[in-house]
């Protein structure tokens, strides 16, 4: 076995792959670009060296810089994760070159599964079922290929990849253009408009099968995953078995995918991902390979739930020459496992990627949790916004989907938006918690999976209370931190207002004692994250003179904060003012609004006439002299 090898990627898949390691008894070597200096995945291991700048091209990308790491610390071997350098044959045999092992299956195998059509019609001729359709060289004859397939057909990009350059066509009188718009963003794309055309299936489930080979020709299969819900090609939640496998179609599926490794002469952990019809269950004849990941996926922790193997165990031994020493037969599924990809986006506004400090991170303890970040820790624009994978096993289908809803309602996470309380709606929803789930399930359902929900009463009332008791923890001497009650215009408080995604909420104060079950914290922004069963609301509250003593330093008058009326006037022109002085009492929203000066100066004019009534932004009080 290896003595040290060097993790060639980031995040949680880094860290993930020095668990093992470490449990092995082998040195860990981190590779970090200067983003990810003070990151988990380079705290985590033996040791870490900088290959660059966070540009992936300019670090987790360079090859180069990876070798010349690998060779300075002595590490053996190198583990490229996913993504970068995963499927790339050529730093594979750079590896080679270097007298280093490339823990991933040989270049050849990489390059033949490389290419969509190529893979299918190799794929093809070694007796998998592959999609019907036409995949050959020849380009003129596509329309006529697309007749005799019959419609609907789907066009795809030989070398596409994410649905990239993927149409589908309904009637022959638009083929044509969907040709055309096909081929032209496969070019930009790929560099290359070859396509192939195959039948449509509607409805299709993906369905994949982990494979494992090793050196020596045994190839085995762990079983199949589903990984039907996805959004725009990014899987959001993969289960394994798959809903409703029978015990025939796993052994037809198991077989073929066998087939399609031994064919390519794989070696390592592979994924064969088919699409299936499964519109009259999951049965052998309607099944098709469409295409090989050459690699340790995301989502393999929900095979090793249910097959109870570490795959980068398997991984690091197969790397090192041993034998697989398994029998198929041994191989059976034990309950049943479900992941989801908590990532830093926002459901509600398209799934925008989200960007931020984690201020809060709290993460469930009694299901199994893949994170690469920490609380503090930053997320940026550079790399994939996932935040964690969290993985729950049961002994049945349904028990395995309530424990991961459950554990992820106790998911705190601040500082950034997530997909949290889209991930809990999902596993809760009355289809995918039947098992009818395909492709389509998410979009389908975006209105009830994705809502623009309110805070409920609760984290209101529970932000109120915090604000009242004084204690959200501070430095500075605002209205949030100072130890007695909330008080504005001296008065003590009933009601208190805050701002929710840009309307005001009137929250009445409740007792100190009550409890909510909502954690609340203070943000460096001020604002407040109230994190309630799994979804964090922030709100800011509205507290019109501390947003203008906020302003305070740099402002030369006063404002009118609300609309209300003039019930004291208590200063002059040409008046000195300490910072602090009462200058005009406002009667608004049922309360008293003491409005202080900003700072030591001199009133030059005064606007404000007892009595009136007047708008938000009437200027009160006037000060002399420059705004500072
Ligand atoms: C299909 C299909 C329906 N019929 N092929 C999408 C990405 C690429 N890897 C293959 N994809 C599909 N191929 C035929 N003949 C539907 C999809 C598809 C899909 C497949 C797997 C997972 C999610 C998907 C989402 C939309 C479309």
């Amino acid at each position: 076995m290896f003595q040290k090898i060097l993790i060639a990627n980031r995040g949680e898949i880094a860290c993930r792959i020095m668990r093992t390691a470490r449990a092995m008894g082998i040195g860990t070597v981190a590779v970090y670009s200067d983003a990810d200096a003070e990151s988990a995945h380079a705290a985590a291991a033996d040791e870490a060296v900088r290959i660059g700048p966070p540009p992936a091209r300019e670090s987790y990308l360079r090859a180069d810089a990876i070798l010349e790491a690998a060779r300075a610390t002595g590490a053996e071997a190198i583990h490229p994760g996913y993504g970068f350098l995963s499927e790339n044959a050529d730093f594979a045999e750079a590896c080679a070159a270097a007298g280093i092992v490339f823990i991933g299956p040989p270049p050849g195998a990489i390059r033949a599964m490389g290419l969509k059509g190529d893979a299918k019609a190799l794929m093809d001729k070694a007796g998998v079922p592959v999609v019907p359709g036409y995949h050959g060289a020849d380009q003129i004859g596509l329309k006529s290929e697309a007749a005799k397939i019959g419609y609907p057909v789907l066009i795809k990009a030989v070398a596409g990849g994410g649905g990239k350059g993927m149409r589908r066509v309904d009637v022959a009188e638009d083929f044509e253009a969907a040709l055309e718009s096909a081929q032209r963003e496969a070019r930009g794309a790929f560099g290359s408009d070859r396509v192939l055309v195959e039948k449509y299936v509607a409805r299709p489930r993906h369905i994949e099968v982990q494979v494992f080979a090793d050196r020596h020709g045994n190839v085995l299969h762990l079983l199949e995953r589903d990984c039907s819900l996805q959004r725009r090609h990014q899987k959001v939640v993969e289960e394994a078995p798959a809903p409703g496998m029978t015990a025939e179609t796993r052994k037809w599926i198991g077989a073929i995918a066998v087939t399609a490794a031994r064919t390519v002469g794989y070696v390592g952990a592979g994924t064969v991902e088919f699409i299936a019809d499964a519109s009259q269950g999951l049965c052998p004849d309607r099944i098709w390979f469409m295409e090989m990941n050459t690699r340790l996926q995301v989502e393999h922790p929900v095979t090793e739930a249910i097959t109870g193997i570490d795959l980068v165990e398997w991984q690091l031994r197969v790397a090192a020459g041993e034998a697989l020493f398994k029998r198929q037969s041994d191989i059976r599924p034990r309950g049943h496992a479900v992941e989801v990809r908590l990532y830093a986006e926002d459901p509600a506004n398209g799934f925008l990627p989200s960007t931020g400090t984690l201020e809060r991170l709290a993460l469930p303890s009694e299901v199994r949790v893949d994170a690469g970040v920490r609380e503090g820790d930053v997320v940026t624009a550079f790399y994939d916004p996932m935040i964690a994978k969290v993985i729950a096993h049961g002994e049945t289908r349904e028990g395995a989907m309530a424990k991961l809803g459950e554990a992820l309602s106790k998911v705190e996470i601040a500082g950034l938006r997530t997909n949290n309380a889209f991930l809990i709606r999902t596993l809760r929803h009355p289809d995918f918690v039947a098992g009818d789930i395909d492709t389509g399930f998410i979009t389908r359902h975006l209105e009830e999976l994705a809502p623009q929900t309110p805070p409920p009463d609760e984290a209101l009332a529970a932000a109120a209370q915090s604000v009242a008791k004084g204690n959200l923890a501070d430095t500075d001497d605002d209205p949030w931190s100072r130890g007695d009650s909330f008080r504005l215009a001296g008065a003590s408080r009933q009601t208190m207002d805050f701002v929710v995604d840009g309307k005001y909420r009137s929250v009445t104060i409740p007792l100190p004692s009550t409890e909510f079950g909502v954690h609340i914290l203070k943000l460096t922004n001020g604002d407040l994250a109230a994190m309630h069963k799994g979804e964090t609301f922030v709100l800011h509250l509205h507290d019109p003179l501390h947003d203008m003593e906020a302003e305070g330093d740099r402002t030369d008058r006063v404002l009118a904060p609300m609309p209300g009326k003039i019930i004291q006037v208590q200063v002059q022109a040409g008046q000195s003012v300490r910072r602090g002085d009462p200058l005009v009492i406002l009667e608004a929203m049922k309360m008293e609004h003491t409005l202080s000066a900003p700072r030591d100066t001199t009133v030059e004019s005064v606007d404000a006439v007892l009595g009136d009534q007047i708008a938000e932004g009437a200027v009160l009080v006037r000060f002399a002299g420059e705004a500072a």
